[in-house]
């Protein structure tokens, strides 16, 4: 038995139904650090891994509010507060109905060592709530948010825990859940990021997931020496925060961005997708993708539905470089194949673990550069802790100043991760590189820091 299969073994009976997709994320860590396991016996005596894959705590709550008909409506919430080895815990809320608590262990899980990953000082943690905002008023939400935050506000703090945006979690959201914390406290602090500018957001938080997807894949290719995206064909999924602004800077680099996704249907325009017209109706209208067929019949709009089982029709359009930016495990291994059959040379994760195991093995052993999500799409929450550094000094950087750094934050993960993979002799693997340089932080800390 390998020591990756002893360890595995120890948490199988973790395995079931509601937690398969946060053992599938520890299944993938475990695999990529047995090297580093085996190389120094302290990560072992230290029992890192028993101690890693369970949160500090899981906060599960109620959370009642009234509907614009003044219906009572209860949903529920919860804050994972998995690892603070490296600072506080961080990372965004997610609302959507397949919340439970195994999707946000494994969030929580991926971000322990995304935060790692970015070199700043900052912990793991997840959160968010069955609640469906698709449909609701505009105060709906704000009634949710504050009674969500009416008992979020006692687990968190600035130097605690400091939530941010996931799906369903943008600007609108994150200034109503601030404004609540405020009411119930009295107290103006940064507690939460991704924050409107005009009460202390950063400049490029917006952006930096997208952008920073971008960045790393610019760096990635350049060590791998193959052609930049300067005039290739990009499949981006996806048409929310992340998908729009990595679209945008595909733009910006002089790529051409042909699709983007939504749940019900996929957009397919040969030209370019138009990006202010998706700005407009996925960022203030909020409605279907199928909508931006009415503004441009050329372009092809196929729904879920049309598209065989197993497979998805954005990843069957030929591309030189993909961009999965919407949810768990949309990119299968008949999706892999038919990107590797088409000649795709990178694919770049924006979405977290948007790739099944299958589908990454495929890409690795056919040579394609692949990104994964928790070092490639680290950007956004870069980009938080540099909010959380403006709202601690009460000062605001420019655009200008963000974009280097983020740029430079990104580099400097991609340069790691292939070095990393490098020393541990699975070079050009940017997933064992992530996985074994994100563990190895956090494990180092956490023996330095005692039981
Ligand atoms: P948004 O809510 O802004 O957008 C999500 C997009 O994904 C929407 O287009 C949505 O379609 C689609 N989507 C969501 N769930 C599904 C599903 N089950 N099936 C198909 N499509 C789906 O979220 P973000 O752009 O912020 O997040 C996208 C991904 O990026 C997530 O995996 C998130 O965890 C990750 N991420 C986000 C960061 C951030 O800073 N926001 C940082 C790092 C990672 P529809 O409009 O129909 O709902
Ligand atoms: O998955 C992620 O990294 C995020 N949703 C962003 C987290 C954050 O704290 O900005």
């Amino acid at each position: 038995m390998t020591i990756a299969e002893r360890e595995i073994k120890k948490f199988e009976q973790s395995n079931c139904a509601e937690n398969h997709v946060f053992y599938q994320a520890m299944e993938e860590v475990i695999y990529s650090i047995a090297p580093l396991l085996e190389s120094d016996d302290k990560y072992t005596r230290y029992a890192i891994l028993e101690r890693l894959v369970v949160p500090d705590r899981i906060i599960k709550f109620k959370v009642t509010w009234l509907d614009d008909t003044n219906a009572i409506q209860v949903n529920t919430g919860f804050r994972v507060q998995f690892n603070n080895a490296l600072g506080p815990y961080k990372g965004g809320l997610r609302f959507h109905p397949s919340v439970n608590e195994g999707i946000l262990k494994f969030l929580g899980f991926e971000q322990i060592l995304k935060n790692a990953l970015t070199g700043l000082p900052i912990g793991g943690g997840k959160g968010g709530s069955d609640f469906d905002p698709k449909g609701k008023s505009d105060f709906e939400i704000m009634k949710f948010c504050a009674a969500f935050m009416k008992e979020l506000h006692k687990y968190i703090g600035p130097r605690i825990d400091i939530p941010a945006g996931d799906i369903g979690v943008g600007g609108r959201e994150i200034g109503y859940l601030f404004g609540e914390y405020k009411r119930i406290t009295s107290s103006y602090e940064g507690v939460l990021t991704g924050k409107p500018f005009m009460f202390g957001g950063s400049l490029m938080r917006p952006e930096a997931t997208g952008y920073g997807v971008v960045y790393f894949t610019e760096k990635m290719l350049e060590i791998e020496e193959k052609d930049s995206l300067d005039g290739k064909i990009c499949t981006v999924s996806g048409a929310g925060n992340v998908a729009l602004h990595a679209i945008e800077k595909l733009y910006h680099i002089g790529a051409i961005p042909v699709s983007c996704t939504d749940s019900k249907g996929t957009i397919y325009d040969a030209r370019g997708v138009d990006l202010p017209l998706l700005k407009e109706l996925k960022l203030e209208k909020r409605v279907s993708l199928q909508e931006y067929i009415k503004a441009h019949p050329e372009a092809e709009y196929i729904p879920v539905e049309a598209y065989p089982e197993g497979g998805h029709a954005v990843w069957d359009i030929q591309c030189y470089a993909a961009f999965p930016c919407a949810t768990q495990n949309e990119l299968t291994d008949v999706d892999a194949q038919n990107l590797i059959v088409n000649g795709v040379v990178s694919v770049s994760e924006g979405a977290n673990m948007p790739s099944t195991p299958k589908a990454i093995n495929d890409f690795l052993s056919h040579k394609v550069c692949f990104a994964p999500a928790k070092a490639a799409n680290a950007g956004g929450v870069a980009v938080s802790e540099f909010e959380m550094s403006q709202n601690a000094s009460m000062t605001r950087w420019s655009f200008e100043k963000v974009d280097i750094k983020l740029k430079e934050t990104m580099q400097q993960i991609c340069k790691r991760v292939a070095l990393t993979a490098q020393d541990y002799g699975v070079k050009g693997n940017y997933v064992d590189g992530a996985n074994i340089a994100g563990f190895k932080q956090v494990a180092d800390a956490m023996i330095a820091e005692g039981i």
